[in-house]
């Protein structure tokens, strides 16, 4: 644990001890104007994440799925937020009809003005990335694809509770993300058979006639030496959004981690999100040259062994950061 408790940022007009009027009166002395950000502990994100991982798999119709579900939705509550579940038949590209729930905690549910982050919790129910054949129909185990991101939006809820930021904020974690159509099945593949869970919510959000000012999408987000890039669907619907985040990521130190530069391209929750809700979203998504994504992706080697708390952290303080400045 750090002891640094709060990071301040000065705001952009600067602080005046004193003013003098022309009367050559002294003017009350104008307040510092800063920014409280709460910490983002790296170690509790891995926690959450870790814990989510020691369900097992958590593909939908699952034992682990439901726990694992409960659990989400507990430590929402836990961390002060007002929880609403949606649950929701959704019919698979194969036609098994999956028990989903998105779960969402709000907070300053009565706010107008919102920033909306989201993250898939299910895992994959094949392996089917993986290089040996005989995994193909193994489900993953999903630390960073996507434990990783709902461990991040965990330890952001524990972080805001005491102390929130102007907007509300909604933490809003998808179901059914992650059971497209596996590669070695000859159907057809259709963009559609992914994200059930977002497709869903943007039809049919959890408050009538929701709306936030901006999304932001956490898919992926704890692999080591991951790299960030402006994903082509972000800069598509949300270019400010991806401006804001990569600049504040430059801001406190991290443009090793968010490189500046547009690259790869998603069909992942936030796609629907901008086409259906019309939530300007984007997706933090890492993006390789070598590998789809990551090394490990739809793999059975996504494991809490492959995780890395810096990674964590610099997605972690970034969104804070965020969320801290906007007024
Ligand atoms: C595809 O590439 C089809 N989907 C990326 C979205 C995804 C899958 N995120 C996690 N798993
Ligand atoms: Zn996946």
């Amino acid at each position: 644990m750090r002891n640094k408790i709060y990071s301040l940022i000065s705001a952009t007009c600067g602080f005046l001890l004193l003013a003098c009027g022309s009367n050559g009166k002294q003017m009350p002395a104008a307040a510092t104007e800063a920014i409280q950000v709460p910490v983002f502990d790296a170690d509790s994100a891995y926690a959450y994440t870790e814990a989510q991982v020691a369900f097992g798999p958590r593909v939908p119709n699952t034992p682990q799925h439901v726990a694992c579900g409960e659990f989400l939705a507990d430590k929402l509550e836990e961390f002060g937020a007002k929880v609403t579940n949606q649950y929701a038949d959704l019919i698979a590209f194969d036609g098994t009809v999956l028990k989903a729930r998105n779960i969402i905690g709000a907070y300053s549910p009565e706010k107008k003005k919102r920033i909306a982050l989201f993250a898939h919790w299910d895992t994959r129910k094949w392996a089917d990335a993986d290089p040996d054949e005989k995994n193909w129909n193994t489900p993953i185990l999903g630390a960073n694809d996507a434990a990783s991101g709902v461990g991040v939006l965990l330890e952001i809820a524990r972080a805001i509770r005491n102390n929130e930021p102007e907007l509300g904020v909604d933490i809003i974690f998808f179901d059914a993300e992650d059971y497209g159509e596996p590669r070695f099945s000859g159907g057809k593949h259709l963009d559609t058979y992914w994200c059930l869970g977002s497709q869903y919510w943007s039809r049919v959000p959890h408050v009538e006639g929701y709306n936030a000012r901006f999304g932001i999408l956490l898919d992926m987000v704890g692999g080591k030496d991951a790299r960030f890039y402006k994903e082509y669907y972000s800069m598509k619907f949300a270019r400010d959004i991806c401006q804001k985040v990569w600049t504040k990521a430059k801001e406190i130190g991290y443009s090793d981690y968010f490189i500046d530069e547009q690259k790869g391209a998603a069909t992942d929750d936030h796609l629907f999100v901008n086409e259906i809700a019309r939530i300007k979203t984007i997706d933090i998504i890492p993006h390789s040259d070598k590998d789809s994504f990551f090394a490990f992706w739809h793999t059975v080697n996504d494991t809490m062994e492959n995780i890395d708390r810096k990674t964590l952290r610099a997605v972690g303080e970034t969104i804070l950061n965020v969320l801290y400045t906007e007024k």
